[in-house]
């Protein structure tokens, strides 16, 4: 049981085997090109691996890690403010249980659908390896779009969409938390329907509750604190600092924010931001404290920024990666990032780029990235600050505790050296020193297959 095809190609290459796999794999997944992209990235990173070490083709391994363990797909209806029923989508895959309970995101927004879930929970099973702490890889969400929704709106589709997820999530099954258009407010809402509907208080069940009802201190920040914990390793191994070094922050949510909170704290001046409608230049550095309470307060565009402060630009044309800069960081979705926008970075100067969305650059940016040596965090480690400190929360709720922001953040900072440091480790082992991608990859991939290969054909 040695081929990741079938028993029959024991003669083909493993690149050959790959690449059939894959074909089939993009068969069996039509329509779905963001998971044909998360995947094909991490089988390119497995070949290594399979070529040095054959036995993590067995049993089926490699099949096995890209079906999803379970996908449920739902409808979520309704009532608007108008009396009018609406109906959703609801996705939750649930993908690798194999190190702990299934866990990751819900992401609301009217882009969602099972391709994207899946490429994003199969992002997650290597990330949250990486972390190193006990938790599997799943993801969720919905179509809905919570933008000009009332506070009304929000709840009842968040008790909706619980009222079925509800039966198959739990502390020890499956904890989700937030992502992309679900953040505090709406854990609060989704936690309340939890409790009710399992009339118990079990608070391991979300991450990202609120302080006051089991939530950690650190949760919010710590998807931005950690991308910058993991830019700073990635700097520090060039003899390089964030101290004077200009940042471009795409996106402005939760990850951007923090992001851009730690950059500064850290000396670097933050000359950019976005939303998905333009982008702000902020030669001088972004008013963060304006900023916050433009995007956490109000709710508002980006523009109102520069609206408000003087020095500031906004632009609806063009694209901030064109802004020179020594350190790129993009933190709003997938494929944001393109080849163009890479190359443009490049002959700028540009000289890091970590990202802190999930899958943020397309394959083709990876690729410039790569060719001109640029050091290149991927979002599997270097966003993975965000889950770490859910399992963080976890472990808080087990034991029915709560730490201090000092102690929890320290904790958040450890584990960020860490990943980076088996990236960087891992790289090197396998020859290939200084690729980031290569590293998180084959890291994250080995503690999930060791433990599968030890659980049996599951
Ligand atoms: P938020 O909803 O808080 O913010 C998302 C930001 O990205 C907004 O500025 C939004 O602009 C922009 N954006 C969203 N969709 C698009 C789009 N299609 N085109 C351009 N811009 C877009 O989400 P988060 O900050 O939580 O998430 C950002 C990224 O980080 C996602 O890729 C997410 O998967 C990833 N991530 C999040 C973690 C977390 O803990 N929250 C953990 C790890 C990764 P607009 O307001 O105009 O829509
Ligand atoms: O992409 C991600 O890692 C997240 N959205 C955070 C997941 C989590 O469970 O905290």
């Amino acid at each position: 049981m040695t081929d990741i095809a079938t028993k029959n190609d024991e003669v083909q290459s493993v690149d050959a085997q790959i690449s059939e796999y894959y074909n089939r794999l993009c068969q069996r997944n039509a329509g779905e090109p963001e998971f044909h992209q998360a995947v094909l990235e991490v089988l390119e990173s497995l070949k290594i691996v399979l070529e040095n070490d054959p036995h993590y083709a067995d049993y089926g391994l490699i099949q096995r890690l890209c079906e999803p363990e379970r996908q449920l797909i739902f409808r979520v209806p309704w009532v608007d403010d108008q009396g009018e029923v609406q109906v959703n989508r609801g996705f939750r895959v649930q993908f690798n249980s194999a190190l702990g309970p299934y866990k990751g995101g819900l992401r609301f927004h009217p882009s969602v659908n099972l391709g994207i879930i899946k490429f994003l929970g199969f992002e997650q099973i290597f990330k949250n390896s990486l972390t190193g702490l006990p938790i599997g890889g799943g993801k969720g969400g919905s179509d809905f779009d919570p933008k000009g929704k009332s506070d009304a709106e929000i709840m009842r589709f968040c008790q909706s969409f619980m009222t079925e997820l509800h039966r198959h999530i739990g502390e020890y099954r499956d904890v989700p938390a937030g992502d992309i258009g679900v953040g505090g407010r709406e854990i609060g809402y989704l936690f309340g329907q939890y409790r009710r509907l399992a009339n118990q208080h079990e608070s391991g069940t979300l991450t990202g509750k609120g302080l006051e009802w089991g939530g950690s201190l650190v949760r919010t920040e710590a998807t931005g604190y950690g991308l910058v914990y993991f830019t700073k390793e990635m700097m520090a191994a060039d003899g390089k600092s964030l101290n004077g070094a200009k940042v471009i922050v795409s996106g402005s949510g939760n990850v951007a924010i923090y992001a851009i909170e730690k950059a500064q704290e850290f000396g670097a001046v933050v000359i950019g931001c976005s939303d998905s409608q333009g982008w702000i230049h902020t030669p001088d550095g972004i008013d963060l404290e304006k900023l916050k309470e433009i995007k956490e307060v109000r709710r508002d565009r980006i523009s109102a920024y520069a609206d408000e402060v003087e020095g500031a630009t906004y632009h609806s044309e063009g694209s901030i990666w064109d802004l020179e800069c020594d350190v790129a960081l993009p933190c709003a979705t997938q494929n944001e990032l393109d080849g163009e926008h890479a190359q443009k970075l490049v002959d700028t100067g540009c000289k890091y780029v970590a990202e802190g969305a999930n899958m943020p650059s397309t394959a083709e940016a990876v690729e410039v990235f790569r060719k001109n040596k640029i050091a290149f965090g991927p979002g599997k480690a270097a966003n993975a600050g965000g889950v770490a400190t859910s399992a963080l929360e976890m472990q808080q709720n087990a034991s029915r505790d709560s730490w201090s922001f000092e102690y929890t953040d320290e904790r958040l900072h450890v584990i960020m050296r860490n990943i980076f440091r088996a990236c960087e480790r891992t790289a090197a082992e396998y020859g290939h020193e200084g690729d980031y991608v290569i590293g998180a990859n084959i890291a994250g991939f080995k503690k999930v297959a060791d433990a599968m290969l030890a659980q049996g054909v599951i």
